[in-house]
């Protein structure tokens, strides 16, 4: 497969078809003229990550065999750990071929990633693998190459963290190509873009993130990057739309862009006025994106409105004020999100609130406050509600670990908690109290139950030990709800197969 004489690499995507960094890294590797190959292995399921079968594996082993790569780049996150070290173990045995890890996990624990990988890229990758290749290809010593991790010897060697790219248009755009490209589930390989049957684009305006949350990979990567550059950047206007147009010329069943940066449209006046003159023209299709609670402003969103903006999500994270300061390290946010949810009113853009649940350090008072908070926003809205997670290396992991709250064995890439809850689902064991606040953060958001009767139930001592009625009621609601879902989405063509396999099995229904 590989026709030039220069080093040739597979790249793995795990558990992620939806994976810009693997594309990114194909056109760096394209414009640097080193051939390059990707193998999305296995797609993600909410809630539903199971470790490849004996078949996958061989079909990804023989795969790999035909094309014959030199070297084979993994990406992964903390969660994937015990996969994607399983699957370089039986690469290695049966291949031979060097393995190369990058992604949030080797860039947070280069060391312990280096046991099994032979090497590892920290942060960015678009420089750090066409120049390891180089070396590799001339023979030259690895010690110069920021933000690569090696062995020598028996020495694990990892390098100075690479500077931060300051210009992002000065990074080739991610290859959406079909050539080159397999991918590898349910037992059988398919070829092409995986993402091109959906109906949802996902584009990243910016990278980092202006803040830095405790729970959040952002706390690692701010601390890492301290001194190598301006931590947050976007790239202009102009780069953003050539992706875009890109993607609508090649994905004829494109309805809608998801921009999927950390938190959008905060870069600045003069960026939101070229985009809102030319994104209708440009691309004209209609689009959501994450905003933090501090950008909620009328005059942004009545602008981002008229040119299409139908969707945002907003992390709420918690209604209790002492979790969002205390555990959470997010400042003023309520107020924001009051004020936009009342002018939301005549706005009526369709919003998300993100909820964290399951905080061990939470107490009765806090569970309390956040159901009271939520019912005091105005409806409609959905709640999207997330388990919370101990991500590796985040300051709230380090600080739970350190108050004896958790142990290591709870932190992900040990524990597996995520493969099963991510986005909360009722099938996932909880006791009777947290069923009560569960079933109460659900029914908060569905306009039709009067506020009243929402507080009273919140006071109920017998609903709290007992709280089976609610649960029905919210089981049933949900139903109803994710029903109007999915005809709206059919609707507008955004109901594809894809998104399907992603979210939809009844018995792990999860939050809306
Ligand atoms: C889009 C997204 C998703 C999508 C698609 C994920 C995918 N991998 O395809 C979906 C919804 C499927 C998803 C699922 C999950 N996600 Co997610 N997701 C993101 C998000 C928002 C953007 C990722 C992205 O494309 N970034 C843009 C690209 C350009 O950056 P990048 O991926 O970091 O890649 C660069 C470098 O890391 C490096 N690099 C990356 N891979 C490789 C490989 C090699 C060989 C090399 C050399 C370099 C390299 O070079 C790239 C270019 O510079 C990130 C947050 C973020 N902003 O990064 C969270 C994030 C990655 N997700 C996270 C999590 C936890 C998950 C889930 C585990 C949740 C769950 N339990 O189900 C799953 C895991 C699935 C998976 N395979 O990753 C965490 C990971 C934290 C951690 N420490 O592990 C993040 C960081 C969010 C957070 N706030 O903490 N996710
Ligand atoms: S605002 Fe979102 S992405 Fe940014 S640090 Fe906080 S949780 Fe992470």
């Amino acid at each position: 497969m590989n026709s030039s004489d220069k080093p040739f690499t597979a790249l793995i995507s795990l558990y992620g078809t939806e994976n810009a960094g693997c594309r990114y890294l194909y056109s760096s590797l394209s414009r640097a003229g080193y051939p390059a190959h990707l193998v999305f292995f296995k797609e993600w399921r909410n809630n539903d990550i199971v470790p490849p079968s004996e078949k996958e594996i061989r079909l990804l082993i023989s795969h790999l065999k035909s094309i014959s790569p030199d070297l084979i780049g993994i990406g992964l996150v903390s969660t994937l750990f015990p996969i994607a070290r399983d699957l370089t173990i039986r690469i290695k045995d049966e291949l031979g071929i060097p393995v190369l890890w990058g992604g949030i996990h080797p860039t947070g624990f280069p060391v312990e990633c280096l046991e099994y990988a032979d090497y590892i890229c920290r942060g960015e990758g678009e420089e750090t693998l066409p120049e390891l290749l180089h070396c590799l290809e001339k023979g030259e010593s690895l010690s110069g190459i920021a933000g690569l991790g090696y062995k020598e010897g028996g020495d694990k060697k990892v390098n100075p963290v690479r500077p931060l790219f300051q210009d992002l248009d000065s990074l080739p755009l991610p290859y959406l190509g079909d050539d080159n490209k397999v991918l590898i589930d349910n037992e059988r390989l398919t070829e092409g873009e995986p993402i091109k049957p959906g109906a949802e684009y996902r584009i990243y305006v910016s990278r980092g993130c202006p803040f830095s949350c405790a729970y959040c990979y952002n706390s690692i990567l701010r601390r890492m990057y301290k001194g190598l550059g301006k931590y947050y950047r976007f790239r202009s206007v102009e780069n953003v739309l050539n992706e875009l147009e890109e993607a609508v010329r090649l994905f004829p069943r494109l309805r809608f862009i998801k921009i999927d940066d950390d938190t959008s449209f905060c870069y600045g006046d003069e960026w939101l006025s070229e985009f809102c003159e030319k994104y209708p023209a440009r691309v004209g299709l209609p689009f959501g994106c994450l905003i933090h609670p501090k950008f909620l402003s009328r005059d942004l969103l009545e602008k981002l409105k008229a040119v299409g903006l139908e969707r945002i999500q907003v992390g709420l994270e918690s209604g209790s004020r002492r979790e969002i300061e205390d555990d959470y390290h997010r400042k003023d946010t309520h107020v924001k999100i009051k004020e936009f949810s009342e002018f939301n009113r005549d706005l009526k853009i369709e919003v998300v609130y993100d909820v964290i649940i399951d905080n061990p350090t939470a107490s009765e008072e806090d569970r309390i406050n956040q159901v009271e908070y939520l019912i005091e926003l105005e409806r409609p809205f959905k709640v999207f509600l997330y388990s919370l997670n101990y991500l590796p290396g985040t300051e709230l992991t380090e600080k739970l670990l350190a108050e004896g709250v958790i142990t290591p064995d709870e932190v992900e890439g040990k524990s597996t908690k995520s493969w099963r809850q991510f986005r909360v689902d009722f099938s996932y064991p909880r006791s009777a109290e947290d069923r009560f606040y569960l079933a109460l953060l659900v029914l908060s958001s569905h306009p039709w139950i009067p506020k009243s009767l929402l507080r009273k139930w919140l006071k109920s001592r017998y609903l709290r030990k007992h709280p089976w009625p609610l649960w029905i009621l919210m089981i049933s609601s949900n139903t109803a709800r994710m029903g109007f879902v999915a005809l709206q989405m059919l609707l507008r063509g955004e109901l594809t197969i894809f998104k399907l396999r992603q979210y939809a099995r009844f018995s792990r229904m999860i939050s809306q």
